[in-house]
């Protein structure tokens, strides 16, 4: 198991690569161009000098999060053939780099969504918050302007301005195609691409959609155990893997994350985890909380340890956490001090639960 860190380049982040060397335990990045159209191929000369860039600074970089698909491939277009090419031509130029894992995602339209990017906590910190009422009162226009008008002059992932330009033509073109239709356009992606993902050696991860359920009518499909195992049967290849988060698929709470981690884990398809705690004050409304067990929903012993025990060896990074000790310029979600505690409290349960399992082996 390897811990690292989201980091985006290329001067887009408010933590510098010096200060996550520091985090005790941390040994990489996990990074993205934010700025190469979607759909485009990432140019190789970039990418060896942002691999120069963190190796200098003492770190490791095996984990792309995320390059994102062409909305073409997911509605199924004839075009859609023309970005799979990209994609491929990407994955080589990544596994030039040294590349393991490559996180992505399927959502339509947009990525993650959250109503509240600053939603006050009782011991003064901030969080994200997600209320479904207020996102179904907000058009999707108004959800845009709330992401990225709160987002500290930074870009989010997966909000990128050309997919908003297009936004609600898209909704409506998804609300008029069948979810099996999606289901297709899925396989037929990971059919054309994961061939390469094996002669290169990389680890395709593809990460569960946020919230879990539909928005806008939009189509959900990574969002629980049932059809994370059809995603893994439309191709069996151990590269056709995930990104299992904790706090993405936590927030449908009949999903049993324990369960769901050693179910997956157990076989070997999951590459990668975003380990973080969600605390839900009604079915569909939640705030993302502290790593720690006690402050939220999830029980991270049992969490890790379902990791842990079913031999995990792949990348761990702690996924969003909250704006604490005056933190105010960072990107929401992805401040320094609470995801360094959060990779640290981590770490100790992991090093606790593998001495622990040696001692009883002991016995
Ligand atoms: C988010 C996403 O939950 C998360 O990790 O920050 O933007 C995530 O990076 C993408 O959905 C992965 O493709
Ligand atoms: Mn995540």
């Amino acid at each position: 198991m390897k811990m690292i860190f989201r980091w985006f380049p290329g001067g887009n982040d408010s933590v510098p690569l010096e200060y996550i060397r520091q985090i005790p335990g941390v040994s990489g990045v996990a990074v993205m161009l934010s700025d190469i159209p979607v759909g485009d191929v990432w140019p190789l000369a970039r990418l060896q000098s942002m691999k120069a860039e963190i190796n200098s600074a003492g770190l490791e970089v095996e984990v792309v999060e995320s390059v994102n698909i062409h909305e073409d491939i997911k509605k199924g277009l004839p075009t859609r053939d023309r970005y799979i090419e990209n994609y491929i031509k990407t994955l080589k130029n990544l596994s030039k780099i040294g590349i393991k894992c490559l996180c992505y995602n399927f959502m339509p339209v947009m990525d993650w969504v959250r109503s509240n990017l600053e939603f006050p906590l009782e011991d003064g910190s901030t969080a994200m918050y997600y209320n479904h009422e207020e996102v179904l009162k907000m058009n999707p226009a108004l959800i845009a302007e709330e992401m990225l008008g709160n987002s500290n002059g930074y870009y989010l992932p997966g909000w990128e301005p050309e997919r908003l330009k297009a936004m609600s033509a898209d909704i409506e073109f998804y609300q008029n195609m069948s979810e099996e239709k999606y289901w297709e356009n899925m396989k037929y992606f990971l059919d054309a691409v994961i061939p390469y993902a094996e002669e290169y050696d990389i680890k395709m991860a593809i990460h569960p959609d946020d919230p879990p359920f539909p928005v806008y009518g939009l189509p959900k499909v990574i969002n629980s155990a049932e059809n994370i195992r059809k995603f893994l049967k439309l191709n069996n290849s151990p590269y056709n893997g995930l990104t299992l988060c904790t706090g993405s698929l936590g927030g449908n709470k009949d999903n049993d994350i324990p369960a769901i981690v050693k179910e997956f884990v157990a076989q070997g398809r999951v590459h990668f985890a975003h380990i973080r705690n969600i605390k839900h004050m009604d079915e569909k409304e939640f705030t993302e909380s502290a790593h720690l067990s006690q402050c939220g929903d999830l029980d991270m012993y049992e969490v890790v340890k379902a990791f842990h025990d079913n031999g995990f060896d792949g990348y761990i990074r702690p996924d969003h956490g909250r704006m604490i000790w005056g933190e105010k310029e960072a990107r929401p979600g992805y401040g320094l001090y609470d995801r360094a505690l959060g990779a640290v409290y981590l770490l100790g349960i992991w090093e606790a639960i593998h001495k622990g399992s040696h001692i009883s082996r002991k016995n």
